[in-house]
């Protein structure tokens, strides 16, 4: 199945798989999926929660109810949700507070994480707990990278706005050996102090001041691009694709119902690329079809609608027919420059996207009272078919990258 022309043939052609079928071959595509888990520890309102905010844009009150507890002093965040999430955020509370033993944790998270995010209020210095358990956590993993985030910088000047122009590098690996001149006395030496007490520890160091927009602060994220270099850049590179897509697709939406149904599409869109990247012995190209049927069930369900027999006809005219293929080659030629599997997973990718923007597409005009036509729906279907094609090569690794 090395032919792009052949695989499509092939997916349109294969017969729809049973749900015991798709559900047993969903959990191995889950567990083979690229999805960023970042490991955040740091006292109880050191900014661990906010640095989740900042990257899903959730609000308090929905990252408050996701959060599942998962061991005595842990609990996971999946954004969007825990059936298909992008990227996943584990939350360790007991840190730096009297009792916590970090071997339970270590035990359940060492393979499942890929980047530790250490949060400190700046100004902060009861950190011996803290630093003795980061230690106990790094040695049992020492090539997982650690980035330490200062937190909470305003309080070195209270009062004061933050500087007009952000003093700190923007490089994800920076470890600040040399702190800009002119900064507030108190400042300097508290990232002084931090910077030795963590040296060897962590392999970069990012202040920051992620502050509610209430605060009235110049820059609410300040230091944000800090942050989002350094995840990237410290993660391995098959985690990166999916947070590169969220910043391109959600990341300045306004619209709370439109980002989480973009974000469950961009989901669905991503598990579909891996099944046609990654070998699973037993898990094969169909799957990307029904995960293409439960994402419009999904988003039915988030719309609150009905998916009717005409509709489901609608949207399979649209996005299933000759001219829809020929329109995907058409593209996929264009801007993919891989051949085989990485132009399988490419495909998969962006005819998922496709279908899912246009089912969302379908369901807001219905909300307005709008019926679409099926010439409407090929556009929409054709547009984003581009769109997907472009989103993926320009996040994607190279190919010999992927699944590693
Ligand atoms: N100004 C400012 N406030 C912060 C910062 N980090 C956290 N906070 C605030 O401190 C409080 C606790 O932060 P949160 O993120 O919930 O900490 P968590 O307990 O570690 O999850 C919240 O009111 C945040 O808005 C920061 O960098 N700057
Ligand atoms: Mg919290």
């Amino acid at each position: 199945m090395t032919s792009f022309r052949e695989w499509l043939d092939w997916w349109r052609g294969s017969p729809p798989l049973s749900e015991e079928e798709f559900t047993a071959q969903y959990a191995d595509l889950i567990a083979a999926a690229p999805i960023p888990t970042l490991w955040l520890l740091g006292k109880t309102g050191s900014g661990k929660s906010s640095v989740v905010r900042f990257f899903t844009q959730a609000d308090a009150v929905e990252i408050g109810s996701g959060f599942r507890p998962q061991t005595t002093c842990s609990s996971r965040y999946d954004f969007p949700d825990a059936a298909e999430p992008l990227v996943t955020f584990l939350d360790t509370r007991g840190l730096g507070e009297a009792g916590y033993d970090p071997t339970e944790d270590i035990a359940k998270f060492s393979e499942s994480t890929q980047l530790i995010l250490v949060t400190v209020r700046v100004m902060d210095h009861a950190l011996e707990e803290l630093v003795d358990q980061l230690r106990t956590i790094r040695k049992s993993a020492p090539e997982r990278p650690v980035a330490l985030l200062l937190t909470c910088l305003h309080q070195a000047y209270p009062g004061e706005d933050h500087p007009e122009v952000d003093p700190f590098p923007v490089d994800g690996g920076a470890l600040l050996t040399e702190l800009p001149p002119g900064l507030p006395e108190n400042l300097f030496r508290s990232l002084q102090a931090q910077r030795q007490r963590f040296a060897g520890l962590v392999d970069a160091i990012v202040p920051i001041d992620l502050t509610p927009a209430a605060e009235g602060f110049l820059t609410a994220e300040f230091g944000g691009e800090r942050l989002r270099a350094t995840v990237l850049q410290q993660l391995p590179q098959a985690y990166r694709q999916n947070l590169l897509q969220m910043e391109e697709v959600i990341k300045d939406l306004k619209d709370q119902l439109q980002r989480k149904t973009w974000s469950t599409i961009l989901a669905a869109s991503s598990l579909a690329g891996t099944a046609a990247a990654v070998p699973l012995p037993w898990v094969d190209i169909p799957v990307v079809m029904a995960i293409q049927t439960h994402l419009a069930y999904r988003l039915a369900a988030i719309y609150d609608q009905q998916l009717t027999a005409t509709t489901w006809a609608q949207m399979t005219g649209a996005a299933g027919g000759r001219i829809a293929i020929r329109m995907a080659l058409r593209e996929f030629l264009k801007v993919i420059p891989w051949v085989g599997m990485a132009a399988n997973a490419a495909a998969a990718f962006a005819y998922t996207y496709a279908s899912g923007m246009a089912w969302d597409w379908y369901f807001t005009e219905i909300r307005k009272g709008h019926v679409p036509q099926a010439r409407e729906l090929e556009q929409v279907f054709k547009d984003q078919l581009a769109r997907g094609a472009t989103l993926w090569s320009r996040t994607a690794v190279e190919p010999k990258e992927r699944g590693k």
